[in-house]
């Protein structure tokens, strides 16, 4: 038979018990890129920084080079509890939060200067809280430059060049009808997919920054870089909603303030990595132009403009609101 817990045996085990240590969170991050990617970089220090400050109340580990899974896979894990903080990409993200599509109107932004006057203003915290609606919490932004189409063929000088060639797009209906509208052929493809597609010719090419081509290695499958930057997209540190909301209000400002740090940093690297980049696929060989007439290119987003305003008239205002940070009337 078993002894009754006498009074003394009770209160011992209580104390016991109040001087253990409160058991951590593990958050569990991801990353699309390398560790030494400036993302990967600032979201190690994200989590390094998140540890230190919470005395080991949470415990961020990143996982890297998308072995969590592919973006548009990512995103739906974060917000079904698989995954705890993420880097993400505002492109993949309009197909989940219809608000953030307005970031992927191609030549929204007039340089980076521009995305980050709206990003950390006003019109930001307007797309944080539509993001907040879908679960995702976004504690700052990140830099992802500018987007340019390369490929395997010859150098883009005008629309015209884009004809007859296939390029990868990231997962959204409207980099498809850009692709369109430009007269080339979208395919939309996970990131991990395109180095293995251009090589053996299921694509002709891709768009992204310099970082990206560099690191992903599509520069020595694809010799053409044309400099058409026509996307300039923001990325976020998010974190989970569920995860965000059991976090005490001491650690949500702590880790508030870790992503604000992180994104300084991330932006910080990010403009010496870009520079890097360049210069090194330039000195692989290649070939690296500029178009003869971005009016021509932009103008032919034109519909694109019209049938997004027609078809989300609830969204006009951001694009009025990020017109009059550039001097236009909307
Ligand atoms: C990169 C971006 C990634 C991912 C990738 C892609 O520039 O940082 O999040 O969106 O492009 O093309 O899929």
């Amino acid at each position: 038979m078993n002894k009754p817990f006498t009074t003394t045996a009770i209160a011992g085990l209580l104390a016991g018990m109040t001087a253990l240590p409160v058991a951590a969170e593990s958050w569990r991050g991801w990353n699309i890129h390398p560790e030494d990617y400036p993302n990967g970089v600032a979201l190690d220090s994200f989590a390094e920084t998140v540890a230190e400050r919470t005395e080991g109340r949470i415990e961020p580990e990143v996982y890297h080079n998308a072995v969590l899974g592919d973006q548009p896979d990512a995103i739906e894990q974060l917000r079904n509890g698989g995954i705890d903080f993420a880097n993400f990409n505002m492109g993949p993200m309009g197909q989940i939060v219809p608000a953030t599509n307005v970031l992927s109107l191609p030549f929204l932004f007039t340089d980076l200067d521009n995305m980050h006057e709206v990003m950390d203003g006003e019109t930001g915290e307007r797309f944080a809280a539509a993001l907040e609606e879908a679960g995702i919490v976004a504690l700052s932004w990140f830099d992802s430059g500018a987007r340019s189409f390369y490929n395997t063929e010859r150098p883009i000088m005008t629309p015209a060049d884009l004809d007859g060639l296939k390029f990868r797009v990231m997962s959204n209906d409207l980099y498809v009808d850009m692709v369109d509208a430009l007269g080339g052929n979208a395919t939309p493809m996970a990131y991990g997919e395109v180095y293995q597609s251009l090589r053996t010719g299921v694509i002709d090419g891709a768009e992204n920054n310099w970082p990206s081509f560099d690191t992903s290695n599509h520069y020595e499958v694809a010799g053409y870089y044309s400099n058409t930057n026509h996307l300039i997209l923001p990325e976020c540190i998010c974190i989970a909603a569920e995860t965000w909301d059991a976090t005490s209000d001491e650690d949500k400002e702590i880790v508030r303030q870790a992503a604000i740090e992180a994104a300084d940093l991330q932006r910080q690297l990010w403009a010496e990595s870009s520079e890097q980049s360049r210069q090194k696929v330039m000195d692989a060989g290649v070939e690296v132009n500029d178009v003869e007439d971005p009016a021509a290119f932009q103008d032919a987003m034109q519909p694109i403009y019209e049938a997004f305003i027609s078809e989300n008239p609830d969204l006009e205002s951001y694009i009025t609101d990020i017109r009059a940070t550039q001097g236009g009337e909307g």
